[in-house]
C-alpha cells in the first residue's frame, strides 16, 4: 500500500504518518526529515536544503525528487510506503507518478489533513524548530497556497483524495485516518 500525507505546515503529517507506519508496518518517507538529516550530516545537498528550509521555502524539486528516488529503491519500500510531505508541488507529483509507474505499483490513497491556519501558527510556534518563527511560518504558508494546494485537485480528479479533519487531539485525528484507510483497502 502506498499512501501520501498532504497538508499545510504543522497540520500533523509527521505525527500521524509515524503512528500509521507503526500500525501498517510499511516504510515512512518524510522528506522533511531526510533533508534535515542531510543538513546535520553536513553534505552539500543538506547545506543547500537548509538554506531553503530556513527561509521557509520549498527545496528545489530536482533535489527532493532525487532523494525520494534513492530511498524508494531500498528494500523496505517493497512492502509499501507512507509519503510524508512529498509531493509538495505538481512537478513532484508527476515525478512520483513516473517512479511508481516504472515499478508498476499504484498510489492507493492521499490523506489531506485540514486544519485552520490560526491553529497551525500556534502549533508551530509551540514546536519551535529552526524554521518555526513567525516570518518563516508566513512564507511557508504562502508556498503551500501557491505550490502545494493545487495537488488537492490533482488527486481529487484521480478519485484517491480523502480529506481528514485535522483538528482535535492526535488520537482523535488518528482514528479518522484509520477509518479512511480501512475503507480504502476494503
Ligand atoms: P516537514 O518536515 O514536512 O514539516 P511540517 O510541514 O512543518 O510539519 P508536519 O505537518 O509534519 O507537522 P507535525 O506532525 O510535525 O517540512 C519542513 C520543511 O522541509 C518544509 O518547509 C520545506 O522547506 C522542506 N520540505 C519537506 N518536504 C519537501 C518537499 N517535498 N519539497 C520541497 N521542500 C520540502 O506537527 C507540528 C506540531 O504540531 C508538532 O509539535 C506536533 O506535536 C503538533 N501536533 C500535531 N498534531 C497535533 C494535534 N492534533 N493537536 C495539537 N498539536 C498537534
Amino acid at each position: 500500500m502506498r499512501i501520501v500525507f498532504l497538508g499545510p505546515p504543522g497540520s500533523g503529517k509527521g505525527t500521524q504518518a509515524q503512528r500509521l507506519q507503526e500500525e501498517l508496518e510499511i516504510a515512512h518517507l518524510s522528506t522533511g526529515e531526510m533533508l534535515r538529516d542531510a543538513d546535520h550530516a553536513g553534505t552539500p545537498l543538506g547545506r543547500e536544503a537548509a538554506r531553503h528550509m530556513q527561509a521557509g521555502q520549498l527545496v528545489p524539486d530536482e533535489v527532493v525528487v532525487g532523494v525520494v528516488a534513492d530511498r524508494l529503491s531500498e528494500k523496505d519500500c517493497e512492502r509499501g510506503c507512507l509519503f510524508d510531505g512529498f509531493p509538495r508541488t505538481v512537478p513532484q507529483a508527476e515525478a512520483l507518478d513516473k517512479m511508481l509507474a516504472e515499478r508498476k505499483i499504484p498510489l492507493n490513497l492521499v490523506l489531506a489533513l485540514d486544519v485552520p491556519t490560526e491553529r497551525l501558527v500556534d502549533r508551530l510556534l509551540a514546536r519551535g524548530r529552526m524554521d518555526d518563527n513567525r516570518e518563516t511560518i508566513h512564507e511557508r504558508f504562502r508556498q503551500y497556497d501557491r505550490l502545494t494546494e493545487p495537488l488537492l485537485d490533482y488527486y481529487r480528479r484521480r478519485g484517491i483524495l480523502c480529506m481528514i479533519d485535522g483538528e482535535g487531539t492526535p488520537d482523535e485525528v488518528f482514528s479518522r485516518i484509520r477509518r479512511a484507510v480501512d475503507t480504502a483497502i476494503r
